[in-house]
């Protein structure tokens, strides 16, 4: 990466980061975008199925996951979550990769449905495609670390109407009451596919929603980067300290449809269409380096120079990777061999005994997924 500098602006002191941590998120967001519109030309194109586009959310999604710790702490993401994947370690060829659905996607080896990222290897957890099922997962690794003590925290973030579910209620009252190192963030654009939020909730503000579970709700404004990264901030440490979760609402803008398979000037007015830009966090942020000093025009131009070459070769690879062998289809549908016969650190307790009973319901499981091993012989899969 072209940055070296060791400098710290006012601007960078003020947020407690370096001008080459401000240069990165910068970089980090312009490289969400990039993939983005990619992925975009290659459905026009024909050669991907579906895209479910983050654009829009991208500086919300960079700010709010940087102050968390990469590899230590988990985030459950959602299908926009292109911004907050690439912030937490995944590459722009991952992304490509589960896009293409190839053998050797990192999220899924081509099994999940496009835009449903995961990434074992940096605590980013598979998502489901019922709407905000996420929450429970993450809140229950919360409490997971919370039992453990292991300083970790969980966040997970989702759409404004898909924070009516009733997972929703039941995962932010129970992480109030065990205060959870937990962060819900919810990313309102606005509408639910063609429902706009006038229709989905009776108060404006899902953030108001956190004062009946007894912890703070913020709302933050999705187009500034670094007043996204301040509110992360905050309730991460609040969260590390052991005072428990918040709900952290940012107001962003959805910049395209829903997805391919939506037409959302059949619902949006023109006017509306052509004032989002307006709201976006990409130029909004660009033109606060620049007026800070930060980014320079060489820095600017060799950042888009690495993403151009960075987002060719992560399409070029995924391209001519092999898709998945179709006689492995049933593979990771069922549970698959016990991780290990050891006991983990913080011991099976009383679980043992019962794993031990499951686990021969799972051999029969394990009989039948066995057999599509068989079929498939070595295959190189996913993590
Ligand atoms: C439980 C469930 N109901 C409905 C759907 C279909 N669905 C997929 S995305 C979506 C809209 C969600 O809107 P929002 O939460 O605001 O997120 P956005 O897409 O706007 O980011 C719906 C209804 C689903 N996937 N799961
Ligand atoms: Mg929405």
């Amino acid at each position: 990466m072209a940055v070296t500098r060791k400098t710290r602006s006012d601007l960078a002191a003020s947020v407690g980061l370096t001008d080459a941590d401000l240069i990165a998120m910068y970089r980090t967001v312009a490289l969400a975008r990039a993939v983005d519109e990619r992925i975009w030309i290659l459905n026009r194109a024909g050669r991907i199925p579906f895209v479910i586009s983050g654009q829009g959310h991208e500086g919300a999604q960079v700010g709010l996951a940087w102050p968390l710790e990469r590899k230590k702490d988990w985030i459950a993401p959602f299908y926009r979550s292109i911004a907050t994947c690439l912030a937490f370690g995944m590459t722009a060829q991952d992304i490509l990769m589960a896009q293409y659905a190839k053998a050797s996607d990192p999220s899924s080896g081509g099994r999940q449905m496009p835009g449903h990222y995961g990434n074992a290897e940096n605590n980013l957890l598979s998502l489901s495609s019922p709407v905000a099922t996420q929450m429970l997962h993450a809140v229950g690794i919360a409490l997971a670390a919370k039992i453990r003590r292991t300083g970790q925290v969980a966040l997970t973030s989702m759409g404004e109407g898909s924070s009516n579910q009733g997972d929703v209620h039941e995962g932010l009252n129970f992480a109030a009451i065990h205060r959870l190192p937990f962060i819900l963030v919810v990313e309102n654009n606005g509408y639910a596919i063609s429902v706009p939020t006038s229709k989905q909730l009776a108060l404006e503000n899902v953030a108001d929603r956190a004062a009946g579970y007894g912890i703070p709700g913020v709302i933050v404004d999705g187009s500034d980067v670094l007043a996204c990264y301040r509110a992360s901030k905050t309730a991460v440490d609040r969260a590390r300290r052991g005072d428990g979760p918040t709900l952290i609402e940012a107001k962003v803008i959805r910049l395209t449809a829903h997805s391919s398979d939506d037409q959302q000037t059949k619902y949006r007015p023109e006017h509306e269409l052509a004032e989002l830009r307006t709201h976006d966090a990409l130029p909004r942020f660009r033109d606060e380096l620049r007026d800070a000093a930060v980014l320079t025009d060489e820095i600017e131009t060799g950042i888009a120079a690495e993403i151009k070459a960075e987002v060719d070769a992560a399409t070029e690879h995924a391209e001519h990777e092999p898709d998945p062998d179709p006689s492995t289809a049933m593979r990771w549908v069922f549970a698959e061999d016990w991780p290990s016969e050891m006991p983990p650190a913080w011991g099976l307790g009383g679980h043992r005994a019962a794993a031990g009973g499951n686990h021969g319901t799972a051999g029969e499981g394990h009989g039948t997924a066995d057999e599509g091993h068989g079929a498939a012989g070595s295959e190189g899969g996913g993590r």
